[in-house]
């Protein structure tokens, strides 16, 4: 049967499954992207587009005074979106750590907040029983012996061996291995029981990185050791290991190429606005149809959508995303049936035009999402005629008779109000033979 894959434990495909099955449940968590990039607010990569160096980026330190924090609020707003997991920026690639490290002094401790706030956004979101990740990054654009590469802001102007050598000289990642290894286990011993480990990310090739820099092997071998049920990304590049990581990631890709990651174990990472840090200025806000689309295509292709917001330097949820997110919960509120413990259809089932299906198999129920309302007063399902028992509207439970006329062959058609339900994306629920 070919060569054998490199494995790093023991556990069954059957056991990995049960692990995950709270999270392939949830299916719509909140991202959080937070750390001294909502100060210069335009985006959290601003280190390394303008190549500002420690000693220039040292004025977000010295300013970073989060009056407003109150991570109570977050979970509270996280819940009434629907979602059921949380993913914090425990430190992005800037370095800076938001918990309270004793590996480093480039910490919020030693800000103006003078206090551990993963700790804080940890005990708010259990509180509100919404599971807890941390978003780690291998990355590290401030750490002394983290070497300079082809993403750092501090790369050379033009790739050479000679002008690596050059910059890297006294940078020693053997060190900043140690580093990244002791704060993840300070991360997974210091804050109880943790859900989710999201590493970002891996670049391998000659000015890259990859798992030989990180010490994945190791590392994910001591993650599953302090967090027996944790679930963890794939940018570890783990990928040659049979049961190496947990899920995919494929990140700010649009509805239509979540199509192709049907049958894996996956979640897409996606931005309101397109950076994940906050951005004042950024008008590229996605509509709220353009949201739900993301979350329903996602259930439709069995994964999961992980939805950022990017919070103030004043450590809030500014009213853009506010907004999006009140709107996203007056749909889950009455849809959520639809999304929760769903995925795609059974094949014998073809999506009509203008709808997405997703389907429960524990209640054998089949949900269409009308895309297009119908401005016919019906809607025919070809191929539905014989499996379906009765049909409503999710959201109010109100019947829809079947047009008995106009059903021929293995059609079902169903007669809908002409005027569309106060939803941007009506759902019907079909219960099935
Ligand atoms: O934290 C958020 C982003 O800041 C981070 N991941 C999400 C969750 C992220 N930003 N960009 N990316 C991940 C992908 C970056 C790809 C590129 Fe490149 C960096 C393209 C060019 C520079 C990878 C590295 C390919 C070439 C070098």
């Amino acid at each position: 049967t070919g060569s054998a894959q490199k494995r790093l434990g023991n556990e069954t495909a059957a056991e990995k499954t049960k692990r995950m099955e709270w999270w392939t449940d949830a299916r719509f968590g909140m991202f959080i992207h937070w750390g001294l990039y909502a100060l210069p607010a335009r985006h959290e990569w601003v280190r390394n587009y303008e190549h500002i160096t420690n000693e220039n980026y040292q004025k977000y330190f010295d300013q970073f005074n989060p009056d407003l924090f109150n991570p109570k609020q977050w979970a509270k707003e996280a819940k009434a979106a629907g979602m059921k997991y949380a993913v914090l920026t425990t430190k992005h690639h800037e370095g800076f750590t938001l918990f309270d490290s004793k590996y480093t002094d480039y910490k919020a401790t030693n800000t103006q907040a003078k206090r551990d706030l993963v700790r804080e956004f940890v005990d708010a979101f259990r509180a509100e029983g919404i599971k807890v990740g941390f978003y780690y990054s291998l990355i590290d654009w401030h750490h002394p012996d983290f070497t300079i590469d082809n993403v750092h802001p501090l790369r050379p102007a033009k790739d050479s061996e000679e002008a690596y050598a050059a910059l890297n000289k006294g940078r020693d990642m053997a060190k900043y291995r140690k580093y990244l290894y002791n704060q993840v286990t300070e991360l997974l011993t210091k804050y109880g029981k943790i859900d989710i480990l999201w590493a970002d990310f891996s670049y391998p090739g000659k000015y890259g990185k990859g798992k030989d820099d990180w010490g994945s092997v190791e590392l994910l071998k001591q993650i599953r050791k302090l967090q027996p049920g944790i679930i963890v990304d794939n940018r570890l590049d783990l990928n040659d290991y049979e049961d190496g990581t947990d899920f995919e990631t494929p990140e700010q890709v649009g509805p239509k190429e979540l199509e192709k990651y049907r049958g894996k174990v996956w979640e897409t990472c996606q931005t309101f606005s397109g950076s994940w840090g906050y951005h004042r200025d950024e008008n590229t806000w996605k509509s709220n149809r353009k949201l739900l689309d993301l979350l329903i295509t996602s259930v439709a292709n069995g994964g999961n959508l992980l939805l950022n917001v990017g919070p103030t330097a004043r450590g809030e949820f500014d009213y853009r995303a506010e907004t999006a997110l009140d709107s996203l919960g007056i749909w889950m509120h009455a849809n959520s049936k639809s999304i929760y413990h769903c995925t795609f259809a059974p094949s014998d089932f073809k999506a009509a035009e203008g709808t997405r299906l997703t389907y429960n198999k524990d209640t054998k129920r089949l949900y269409v999402h009308l895309f297009e309302y119908p401005n016919t007063g019906n809607i025919a399902l070809e191929g539905y005629k014989d499996k379906v028992k009765y049909a409503q509207f999710l959201h109010d439970n109100s019947e829809l008779q079947v047009d008995a006329e106009k059903s021929k062959g293995n059609s079902l058609v169903l007669k809908l109000p002409k005027k569309k339900p106060n939803f941007e994306i009506p759902v019907i629920e079909l219960i099935l033979n």
